[in-house]
């Protein structure tokens, strides 16, 4: 191996273990949904150290439903058995109180699971009244400077419930998992030309983590050799960018599916620590990472209130969406058929745990 790809290569571990400053005290993690298909990868990915750093002793609370009571102790014997330094203690709870008591950082991974014949507002109103528990239970038991992560789908409009159900707690501190997204697009596009994945940089998810996200390469450039071009420019294919490429990574979920009969799990749980880790410890210089973030009235000229994914960049635990961005009429169509479905979401969820 050369140098530089030495160098690179040590950067990427060093962006992946990069060593917390804060040593002490613990710091307590929440993972609902902690013994499913999600959760049991995210744990393990926990206890290695790549929410925070390999220097950052973690309490670890799993909360689960009652009747996955099994699965969590048997959960929590594997987790136990790898001997994870890092974890101080290991907990598990089928209680709100205990699950969320002095919660830090809430990775909201539990949600109900589409069933067979199930309408997408059946899905909507079941986890519109999960989501309502879990804000409200954060608001009760956890710090006031919660980090909240919503995975859980549909992620976005249900991390907009949570939030407006924990009302002392800031609207800043909740976000929803879009990163899973980014990082399919980056491998594909990687993958495409010939470059290292850590050298494709600021490729944007926006909207919902659904099929109407738009993947955008606008912003997007690969390093090599030195040299840093656009995506748009080495793709040299704006039809395959504006179509296949977006219509890949929107479907990836469901590609994986079809393959594996399962959903993506460790994928799913490594972009739950992507996310966490630059919330927190920061984004790179340059670099910008997509987040669904709860808009203020002001972002891009959305006025109305919903949880969208933007680019952002993370200093000292503050996430600050990228502003300024222009679109052209190809960009704008695909934001505002992504933030029409965001908001018809939000009128399906709300009428369901609303009381007027
Ligand atoms: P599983 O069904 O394997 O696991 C879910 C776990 O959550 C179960 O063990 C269940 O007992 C628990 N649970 C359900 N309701 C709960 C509640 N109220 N409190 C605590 N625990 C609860 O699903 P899994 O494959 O792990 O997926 C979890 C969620 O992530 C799903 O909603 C899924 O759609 C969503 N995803 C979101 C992604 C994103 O990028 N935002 C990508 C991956 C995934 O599709």
């Amino acid at each position: 191996m050369d140098s530089s790809a030495t160098t690179r290569r040590l950067q990427h571990l060093s962006r992946h273990f990069k060593a917390s400053n804060i040593t002490t005290p613990p710091v307590r993690v929440t993972v609902t949904g902690a013994a499913g298909n999600i959760g049991y990868a995210l744990v393990h990915m926990i206890g290695q150290g790549r929410l925070l750093g390999p220097n950052q002793q973690i309490i670890l609370t799993l909360l689960e439903l009652p009747m996955a009571k099994d699965q969590l102790e048997g959960t929590m014997m594997e987790l136990r058995d790898c001997a994870f330094p890092i974890l101080k203690e290991i907990r598990g709870t089928t209680q709100y109180d205990q699950g969320f008591m002095g919660c830090e950082i809430a990775i909201l991974v539990g949600a109900k699971p589409r069933g067979p014949g199930m309408e997408r507002k059946d899905l909507l109103a079941a986890n519109a009244r999960i989501f309502k528990e879990q804000g409200e239970a954060l608001e009760k038991y956890a710090s006031k400077n919660v980090k909240v992560l919503v995975v859980g789908n549909p992620a976005n409009t249900n991390a907009l419930i949570t939030a407006q159900f924990a009302p002392s707690i800031p609207k800043s501190n909740f976000t929803a998992l879009t990163r899973l997204d980014q990082n399919r697009a980056q491998s594909i596009i990687a993958q495409r030309v010939s470059a290292n994945v850590e050298d494709v940089r600021n490729i944007i998810i926006w909207g919902n983590h659904s099929t109407t996200q738009f993947a955008d390469v606008s912003q997007a450039t690969v390093q090599q050799n030195g040299i840093s071009q656009t995506v748009r420019g080495l793709v040299a294919d704006d039809a395959w960018l504006q179509k296949a490429f977006v219509e890949q990574v929107a479907k990836r979920g469901g590609a994986i599916i079809e393959k594996r009969k399962a959903s993506s799990a460790a994928s799913a749980a490594s972009a739950v620590c992507d996310h966490i880790h630059d919330w927190l410890i920061g984004t790179d210089n340059g670099t910008f990472v997509s987040m669904g973030v709860v808009t203020d009235g002001k972002l891009y000229g959305i006025k109305e209130q919903v949880c969208f994914s933007f680019p952002c960049i993370c200093k000292d635990g503050n996430v600050k969406v990228v502003e300024g961005l222009k679109w052209d009429q190809f960009q704008q169509s695909m934001i505002d058929k992504t933030l029409k479905e965001l908001l018809e979401e939000k009128e399906m969820a709300f009428s369901v745990v609303v009381t007027k």
